[in-house]
């Protein structure tokens, strides 16, 4: 998603907002100078700002002082953010050097005061405070995803790095006749080249095993001149998380989850072994289905699965490939792609339909300038990056989304994620600026997925696009679709930010980004490349994500939240039968529940806002343990004399 924070995560500098909670005086005191120094408002020379400055002065800075602070720093921020947005909007749907400056420039000004007010927040750290003040101090601490140390130089270098590998990816190809391992263009300019958009299709759709090979291979072209901006990036990004008073970045970015660094790993790890089993039963599974479907030689009965089978360029989600997945007498009650395409739909009608759940449930439809500002298909004549993304660029009203939608199920599905973090970003515009976020980042990245758990046969009825719902006899067909998305993606949420933790932690240095990469590949998702990868590849950096400095941590969390508040939201509504057949479409009680929880924005510890939903205060993996329970009965029996693991 990109608000006003996000778009500035992508251009390697965040407000993400989550309170650190304890672990802010843990890891932020070292940094912290003594109360007693003097508070600078920089150029902002607000009445708050001197009276503040005044009390330091005397070396006593008082609630009154951190408040006064707070909306002066609120207020500057603000400021630039918005500028910020519309530069990276810019130089994300029209990729040239001229709006990667631009970007740049704008980017440089906001981590540049960020870091300054980061640092002022500290002199706060041993004054009494209640605790709202005190959270907001630690947000702004917090607040970016790659800080930068306090020096013009470094600043100016960080964003445009930022830029820079973004723009990278964004415009990066893959051209079958292009030499490699020189400079020299091939040919006269005139060759075929492939969007990394046009290869997923073909990812997602072609069952010749050496074409996949070949597009697997051929985007993987596009990273190797990224590394090493990535290692100047990180070692920047360290410096300026020391001078917070952080270890390094690792630190930081596990620090926002209302609990200790630590504590939010080993959190992580827990939900992973409880649904370990389920995916170690799906992997079983689909192995041997593509063992079948191939043969030996290209996907073989045992070990660990060739990444380029699965349907996806990252082997992230593995849904295209149910067609081979599938038993014979295993119909799926639709399919989704089939029924967009059967109605005639366009690009803009599939956002329509996401709208109208949302709307169903009390929200305030999306505005004009959504319609006439967002991107919702490729432009022919030039580069974008064409990775979903939501933006909110003025803190209030002037939300988009920008997509290159192709009329997939895959897009309808991501169309409501999208969504998701529009409506969210709207419906917390009334809060101070620091609180316009989600309770954490992966309550972002669920909402719109809570949503699309309800796009069930009774929903896809209801609003035309099937004529009857089916029987009984297709939910597993249903559940099987689901758990190539859901399950067999969580590993994949996981390791990404374990291998940025250990880069970041300097765990695994620069020799060796390429292999850490692929020992948790191998390990958690038990996949392989399909052809040798040594260090002169940097297969991380075809991944969207590291490039563009979105922590992934919130997709492995969203995909078990989702599950929690699709029960709660379902049980709201009165729900009784099985969760995967529930929609919540046009139900008020659940409508109601949603949109107050959304509403909070950051403004309390994740875990309240997690009760306003559901009741719980904590992640609970049971939620979509038991959604996929069907489905484990059947893995089980189907796997009952394979071996499985890798
Ligand atoms: O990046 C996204 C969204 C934008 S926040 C499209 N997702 C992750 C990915 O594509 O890798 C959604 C699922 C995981
Ligand atoms: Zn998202």
């Amino acid at each position: 998603m990109k608000n006003l924070a996000w778009v500035i995560a992508a251009a390697t500098l965040a407000l993400a907002g989550c309170d650190g909670g304890n672990n802010q005086s843990e890891s932020a005191k070292g940094a912290a100078p003594s109360s007693a120094e003097a508070v600078s408002y920089g150029a902002d020379t607000t009445a708050a700002g001197t009276v503040a400055q005044a009390d330091s002065a005397s070396g006593t800075l008082d609630a009154q002082d951190a408040k006064a602070f707070l909306d002066s720093a609120q207020a500057r921020l603000e400021k630039i953010a918005e500028e910020v947005s519309h530069a990276s909007w810019l130089a994300s749907t029209y990729i040239n050097v001229d709006s990667q400056y631009t970007e740049a420039l704008a980017v440089e000004r906001y981590t540049s005061l960020a870091v300054e007010l980061a640092q002022q927040a500290a002199k706060f750290d041993d004054v009494k405070l209640d605790p709202e003040t005190r959270r907001m101090l630690t947000m702004l601490k917090q607040g970016l995803v790659f800080p930068s140390p306090n020096d013009p130089k470094l600043t100016a270098e960080l964003a445009q790095i930022g830029s820079k590998m973004q723009g990278m990816y964004g415009a990066g190809k893959y051209c079958p006749g292009q030499k490699t391992g020189d400079d020299e263009p091939a040919g006269d300019g005139e060759e075929t080249c492939y969007t990394l958009t046009e290869m997923g299709q073909k990812m997602a759709n072609s069952r010749d095993p050496k074409l996949l090979k070949e597009l697997w291979v051929g985007w993987r072209k596009v990273s190797p001149p990224m590394k090493p901006l990535y290692e100047r990036q990180v070692e920047i990004g360290n410096a300026g998380a020391k001078e917070l008073g952080y270890d390094n970045l690792s630190v930081m970015w596990r620090s926002k989850y209302d609990m200790p660094a630590d504590a939010f790993a080993t959190d992580m790890d827990n939900q992973w072994s409880k649904v370990k089993p389920l995916y170690e039963a799906l992997h079983c599974h689909v192995r041997a289905k593509l063992n079948e479907h191939y043969g030996d030689d290209v996907a073989p009965a045992s070990g660990k699965i060739p990444a380029h089978l699965l349907g996806n360029m990252w082997a992230q989600e593995w849904g295209n490939i149910y067609d081979i997945v599938k038993d014979d007498d295993m119909e799926a009650p639709y399919d989704l792609t089939q029924l967009v395409v059967d109605s005639g739909m366009s690009e803009k009608d599939m956002v329509k339909v996401g709208e109208k759940f949302f709307t169903s449930l009390g929200f305030k439809p999306l505005p004009k300038t959504f319609w006439e500002r967002s991107q919702f298909v490729q432009p022919r004549d030039r580069d974008v990056v064409c990775h979903a993304s939501a933006w909110n660029l003025d803190g209030k009203d002037d939300i988009r989304i920008k997509m290159c939608i192709n009329k997939t199920g895959e897009d309808l599905i991501t169309v409501h994620h999208e969504l998701g973090h529009n409506f969210y970003q709207r419906i917390y515009n009334d809060q101070p600026f620091l609180y316009k976020e989600g309770a954490n980042d992966g309550f972002h990245e669920a909402v719109g997925d809570t949503i699309a758990l309800s796009i069930t046969p009774k929903y896809l009825k209801e609003i035309g696009l099937m004529d009857e719902i089916p029987g009984e006899e297709k939910d597993l067909g249903y559940l099987m679709q689901q758990a190539l998305d859901k399950i067999a993606f969580l590993p994949f949420g996981l390791l990404v930010d374990k291998w940025r933790w250990q880069v970041f932690n300097g765990e695994v240095a620069p020799g060796d980004y390429n292999k850490a990469w692929w020992k948790l590949r191998e390990e958690y998702q038990g996949i392989q490349a399909p052809v040798e990868r040594s260090e002169a590849n940097f297969d991380p950096g075809a991944k969207y994500h590291i490039p563009g400095n979105t922590p992934y941590a919130r997709y492995f969390l969203a995909r078990i939240q989702q599950f929690q508040f699709h029960r709660a939201l379902c049980d709201a509504a009165g729900e009784t039968g099985p969760l995967h057949r529930c929609s919540i479409f046009k139900n008020q009680a659940a409508g109601k529940k949603l949109r107050d929880m959304l509403a909070m924005g950051a403004s309390k510890p994740w875990p309240d806002a997690m009760e306003a939903l559901t009741g719980q205060r904590e992640l609970d993996a049971s939620a979509i343990v038991d959604y996929f329970q069907p489905l484990m009965v059947y893995l089980q029996e189907q796997n009952k004399d394979r071996e499985c693991g890798w």
